[in-house]
């Protein structure tokens, strides 16, 4: 996770790709369902926050989940850490309203609120603009972006404004298809690339992912762990 969602800058990312090495006659990179390297760490909630700029003790490196509401950022973060019910996942669109911060031994995992929200009134909606903002043009420590995007739909006006403002901050991104298990395998295979080109990025910046089947979440976990200086 090194490249930043701008189109035109010289940052290099690579998602990982441990369990994916592939030799010249299968050129296909196969996301695994090995257990995550986050799954055997200690993790714990620190607490839910509506001041994007809250400094958190002891200040190490962060890494966000954001997306659209009911992408599924709390189910992933949950399946990434192997915690069930360490983040809330809703049937309602709209329920992560504040910055969700966890903390690992080495750093921190922040759920974002979803944007999008058809149902969120202005007032609501200027709020979260202002919180997520600023939390990722401005906060300190943050050393990369996980952004879902849900495989089955192009990206929506919302997206667009995301990817903009992702762009802007010039922070690492690695893009997150999520609900890979509601595709065909035929269609988990050409998604990828359909979206890479939609979106004017590498294929080597998204991952195919689904918190249901764990497609993809070892790698994703290995690419967070690599964002935050470790070794994967
Ligand atoms: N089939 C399938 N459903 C999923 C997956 N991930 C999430 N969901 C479902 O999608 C819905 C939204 O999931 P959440 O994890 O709460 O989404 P969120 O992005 O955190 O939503 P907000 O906090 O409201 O922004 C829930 O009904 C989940 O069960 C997945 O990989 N596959
Ligand atoms: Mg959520």
């Amino acid at each position: 996770m090194r490249r930043t969602v701008g189109r035109s800058d010289g940052r290099t990312v690579r998602k990982s790709r441990r369990s994916t090495e592939h030799t010249s006659d299968q050129p296909t990179v196969r996301p695994s369902h090995r257990p995550t390297a986050l799954a055997a760490l200690p993790i714990e909630f620190v607490g839910s926050f509506p001041d994007p700029l809250i400094p958190l003790a002891p200040p190490l490196p962060e890494v966000a989940l954001i997306g659209r509401s009911n992408v599924g950022k709390s189910s992933l973060l949950n399946a990434l850490t192997g915690r069930p019910g360490l983040a809330r996942v809703s049937g309602t669109p709209g329920k992560t309203t504040l910055l969700n911060a966890f903390r690992l031994p080495d750093f921190y995992l922040v759920d974002l609120p979803g944007y999008g929200f058809a149902r969120a009134g202005k007032t609501a909606r200027a709020g979260y603009r202002r919180l997520v903002e600023r939390y990722l043009l401005e906060r300190a420590k943050l050393a990369g972006v996980v952004w879902l995007l849900d495989v089955r739909h192009g990206p929506s006006r919302d997206d667009r404004a995301m990817q903009d403002l992702l762009a802007r901050s010039g922070r690492p991104v690695l893009v997150a298809l999520t609900k890979a298990d509601k595709l065909t395998r035929s269609a988990q295979a050409s998604r990828p690339r359909e979206l890479a080109v939609a979106l004017g990025l590498q294929e080597d910046q998204i991952q195919l992912t689904s918190s249901t089947s764990r497609l993809g979440l070892a790698e994703l976990a290995d690419s967070i762990v690599v964002a935050v200086g470790g070794t994967a």
